[in-house]
C-alpha cells in the first residue's frame, strides 16, 4: 500500500472516531450544540480522505478532487460553527455559506491551473487557513480563557499558518504535475502526516476542553444543595478553603446558625413548609451576604457563612441582621415566625479554621440555651456573654 494511502486511511479512521466521540459526548454536555457541530464536522471531514483516494483510483479525477477539498472545507466550518457556540462568537450563517461556495468555485477555477505555482498553491491552501486561524482568533478573544483554551486557540493558530507552509512547500517541491499523481508525491506524505498529526491534536484539544467543562458542572452540582440553592458542605468547606488561600494571614469571621424549633414547624405545618423555609432561608442569606462571602447549608437545617477579612464587630452586625430578617420571612402563615439561632467567632492565624468553628458551635449552642432568637459571639477561649436580643442590642 502506498505511503499516503496509508495516512489518509488513518485520518479517514481518526475523524469518524472523533466524530462518533464528540456525538457521545454531547448527551452529557451542557454545550450540547458544539459537540454535534464537532461531531458533524469531524464527520463530514472525514470524507475527504475517501475522496483523495478516488481522485487517485478511478478516472473522474476533478469531481473527486473537488469534493476532497470540499469536505474538508465544510468540516472546518462545521468546527468554527461549534466553536463559535462554545466560546460565544456564533457565525453568520449566510456569511459561512458564502465562503465555503465561493472557496468550491475557486477551486474548480484553480483546478487546470498548472500544479504547484504560488497562485494555485495558495489559493487551494487559503480557504483552510482563513477558517482555521478564525476558529484561532474566536477562542483566544474570548473571556473567561483556562489554559486549555489558551492551548485550544495557539495550535489553531500554528494549525492555521501551517496551510500557508503547505503551500509553499508545494511550490518548492511540487505536488504532482496533475491530481492524479498527488497521492505518489513526497509532499503529499508531508502534507498528510502534518494533517493526521494536527486533526489529533485538535480533536483532542476540543474533547479535553468539552470534558474540563463537563467535569466543572459535575463537581458544581455534587457541591450545591438543591432545596436551598446554596453550596453544601462539601462545596462550603472548598470555597472558605479558596478563600484562606487567597489570604492565609487575614482576620475572618464564621457564622453557624441554626433555625429555632424546626421539627415544630414540621410537625405543625407540615414537612412541605419546612422545606419552604428552608428554601426561604437560603435565599435571604443569598441576597444578604455579602459578595465574597462564602455561604452553605450544611446539615438539615443549619447553615455556615464565612467572611473572608472581617471583624467580628462586622459579623455580629451581619449576623444580628439576618436574625431579624428571618423573622419576616414572607409567603409564611401569619401564626408561623421563623427564627433562628446564632454563633459567631473570629479566625485568625493563631485560632485555626477547627478551632473558629468549634467557637462558634459553642456560641450558637450558648445562644440555643439562651433562649434562641439571638446571636452570641464567641471571643478567644471563652463566649462573650453579651446578650444580642432584640434589635438594638449588642
Ligand atoms: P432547635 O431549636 O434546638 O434547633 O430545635 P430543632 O427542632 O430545630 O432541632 P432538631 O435537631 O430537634 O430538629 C431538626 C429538624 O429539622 C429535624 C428534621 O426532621 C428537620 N429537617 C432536617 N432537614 C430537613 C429538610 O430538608 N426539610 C424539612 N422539612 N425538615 C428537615
Ligand atoms: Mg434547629
Ligand atoms: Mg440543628
Amino acid at each position: 500500500m502506498n505511503g499516503v494511502a496509508f495516512f489518509l486511511g488513518v485520518n479517514f479512521v481518526v475523524a469518524v472516531c472523533f466524530s462518533a466521540v464528540f456525538s457521545v459526548v454531547a448527551t452529557r454536555s451542557r454545550s450540547r450544540r458544539a459537540a454535534l457541530w464537532f461531531a458533524a464536522g469531524f464527520g463530514i471531514a472525514s470524507l475527504s480522505a475517501l475522496c483523495e483516494l478516488l481522485v487517485a483510483y478511478t478516472g473522474s479525477s476533478k469531481i473527486w478532487a473537488l469534493g476532497a477539498f470540499a469536505t474538508v472545507l465544510i468540516g472546518m466550518m462545521l468546527l468554527r460553527v461549534g466553536i463559535g457556540h462554545l466560546y460565544g462568537r456564533r457565525l453568520d450563517k449566510r456569511i459561512a455559506a458564502f465562503f465555503v461556495g465561493a472557496s468550491i468555485i475557486l477551486s474548480y477555477v484553480i483546478y487546470d491551473l498548472p500544479r504547484g505555482t504560488p497562485v494555485q498553491a495558495f489559493s487551494y491552501q487559503s480557504p483552510f487557513a482563513v477558517v482555521i486561524l478564525d476558529s484561532a482568533f474566536v477562542v483566544l478573544a474570548s473571556r473567561g480563557r483556562q489554559m486549555i483554551d489558551r492551548f485550544l486557540g495557539m495550535l489553531m493558530l500554528f494549525t492555521g499558518l501551517h496551510f500557508f507552509a503547505k503551500a509553499g512547500l508545494a511550490v518548492l517541491v511540487g505536488s504532482g504535475s496533475v491530481a492524479k499523481d498527488y497521492i505518489h508525491t513526497n509532499y503529499a506524505l508531508v502534507s498528510q502526516s502534518a494533517t493526521a498529526i494536527l486533526v489529533v491534536a485538535v480533536g483532542l484539544t476540543l474533547l479535553a476542553a468539552l470534558v474540563l467543562e463537563i467535569m466543572a458542572d459535575e463537581r458544581s452540582e455534587s457541591e450545591r444543595d438543591t432545596l436551598s440553592a446554596l453550596p453544601n458542605r462539601r462545596g462550603f468547606n472548598r470555597q472558605v478553603q479558596s478563600l484562606l488561600d487567597e489570604a492565609p494571614n487575614g482576620r475572618h469571621a464564621v457564622i453557624l446558625c441554626d433555625l429555632d424549633h424546626f421539627k415544630r414547624i414540621n410537625d405543625t405545618y407540615g414537612h412541605h413548609v419546612g422545606d419552604l423555609v428552608i428554601q426561604g432561608f437560603g435565599q435571604l442569606m443569598n441576597d444578604s451576604a455579602p459578595k465574597r462571602a462564602a455561604l452553605g447549608r450544611i446539615g438539615g437545617e443549619e447553615f455556615a457563612i464565612f467572611l473572608p477579612d472581617t471583624e467580628i464587630a462586622a459579623a455580629v452586625l451581619f449576623a444580628q441582621a439576618l436574625r431579624g430578617a428571618t423573622m419576616t420571612l414572607p409567603g409564611f402563615p401569619e401564626s408561623l415566625t421563623v427564627t433562628a439561632s446564632f454563633g459567631v467567632s473570629a479566625l485568625t492565624t493563631a485560632t485555626g479554621l477547627a478551632e473558629a468553628y468549634r467557637q462558634a458551635d459553642l456560641a450558637l449552642y450558648t445562644a440555643k440555651n439562651a433562649g434562641r432568637n439571638q446571636v452570641k459571639l464567641a471571643s478567644d477561649n471563652h463566649l462573650d456573654t453579651a446578650d444580642t436580643r432584640g434589635e438594638n442590642k449588642m
